[in-house]
C-alpha cells in the first residue's frame, strides 16, 4: 500500500459521513497522512470536528471557508501556511446548485441559478488552486471530483452538468499552468454515491439501479473507491499523471 506519511493535504467539501471528501480523508488518514479540513460554514463545524476525532491521526485543523469569498479562502489559506508551511496536495469536494435547477426543463434553468452553481462548483477550484500554489513548495497534486454528467447530458443534473464541464476544462488550464511549478492537477470522475448532495438530484435511486443493472463492473461506486484513487493521484506513483479527468465509475462510462 502506498504511504503517504508527512505529506499533508487539505481536504474541502465534509459535510457528514456520507460526503466524498469523508472517502478521501479515511482513505488519506490510512496512508498516514497529515490533514487539513475545510469546511462551508458553521453549520458543518461540529460534524466535521466530530468525524475527524474518529480518525487515526492526529488531525487538528479545521477551518471555515466558503469558497464564494476571496476573502474567506486567502485568510484560510494564510492560516494554513502559518501553521504547517507548507502543503502537498489539496482535494476539492464542493459544488452547489438550488434543488430546482435540479429537475425539469434544463431550458428553465434560471440567471441566478446558473451563477450560484458555476460559482461554487467551478470557479472555486481557481481560486483555491491560485492560493493553494505558494504553499506548494515543492510540488503538489489538486484533485477535484466531477461526474459524468459534466461530459454526456443526464436525466436531471441540468445546469450541475455544464458547471462539471467547466470544472474539467478549468482542470486541463491549470494543469497546463501550474505544471511548471510540479504542481499537478486531475479530477476523479466518480460514479453516483449517495450523498447530501445527491439528495438534490430529482429521481437519484433510478439512476443507481441503472449503473447496478448496465455498469462494466455491476455494482455502484464507493466513497472508499474514490478514496484510494485519490491516495494514487496524491501519490508519487502517479507523478507523470496531469490534466486527467479519472472515471471511478465501475467502468458505466464506456457504454
Ligand atoms: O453522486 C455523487 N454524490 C457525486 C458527487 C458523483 C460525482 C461527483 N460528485 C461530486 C460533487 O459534485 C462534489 O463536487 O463530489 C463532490 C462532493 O459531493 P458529495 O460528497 O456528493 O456531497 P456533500 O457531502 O454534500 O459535500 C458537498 C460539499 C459540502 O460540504 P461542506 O462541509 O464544505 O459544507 O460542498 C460544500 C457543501 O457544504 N459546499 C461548499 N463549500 C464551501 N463553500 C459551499 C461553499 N460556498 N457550498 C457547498
Amino acid at each position: 500500500s502506498i504511504s503517504l506519511k508527512d505529506k499533508t493535504y487539505v481536504i474541502m467539501g465534509v459535510a457528514n459521513k456520507r460526503s466524498i471528501a469523508w472517502g478521501i480523508a479515511r482513505s488519506l488518514d490510512a496512508a498516514g497522512a497529515n490533514l487539513i479540513f475545510t469546511y462551508a460554514g458553521e453549520r458543518f463545524e461540529k460534524s466535521v470536528r466530530d468525524l475527524v476525532a474518529t480518525l487515526d491521526g492526529n488531525h487538528e485543523q479545521i477551518l471555515p471557508c466558503d469558497v464564494t469569498s476571496d476573502e474567506d479562502v486567502e485568510k484560510c489559506f494564510n492560516t494554513i501556511k502559518e501553521s504547517a508551511g507548507k502543503i502537498d496536495g489539496l482535494a476539492h469536494c464542493i459544488a452547489f446548485a438550488k434543488t430546482e435547477e435540479l429537475s425539469g426543463d434544463f431550458s428553465d434553468t434560471s440567471r441566478d441559478g446558473f451563477l450560484l452553481a458555476h460559482n461554487i462548483s467551478s470557479y472555486s477550484l481557481t481560486i483555491v488552486s491560485k492560493y493553494a500554489k505558494p504553499l506548494m513548495t515543492e510540488g503538489g497534486s489538486i484533485v477535484a471530483l466531477t461526474y459524468i454528467g459534466g461530459e454526456r447530458v443526464m436525466p436531471n443534473y441540468n445546469v450541475m452538468g455544464v458547471a462539471k464541464a467547466s470544472l474539467e476544462m478549468s482542470v486541463r488550464y491549470l494543469a497546463a499552468d501550474l505544471g511548471k511549478h510540479d504542481i499537478r492537477v486531475n479530477a476523479i470522475s466518480s460514479g453516483p454515491i449517495r450523498t447530501l448532495s445527491s439528495k438534490g438530484v430529482s429521481d437519484f435511486n433510478s439512476i443507481l439501479r441503472e449503473i447496478e443493472e448496465k455498469a462494466p463492473l455491476r455494482r455502484n461506486t464507493t466513497p472508499e473507491e474514490v478514496g484510494d484513487t485519490a491516495v494514487f493521484l496524491f501519490s508519487n506513483m502517479s507523478r507523470g499523471i496531469t490534466g486527467e479527468v479519472l472515471h471511478v465509475d465501475s467502468g458505466y462510462h464506456v457504454l
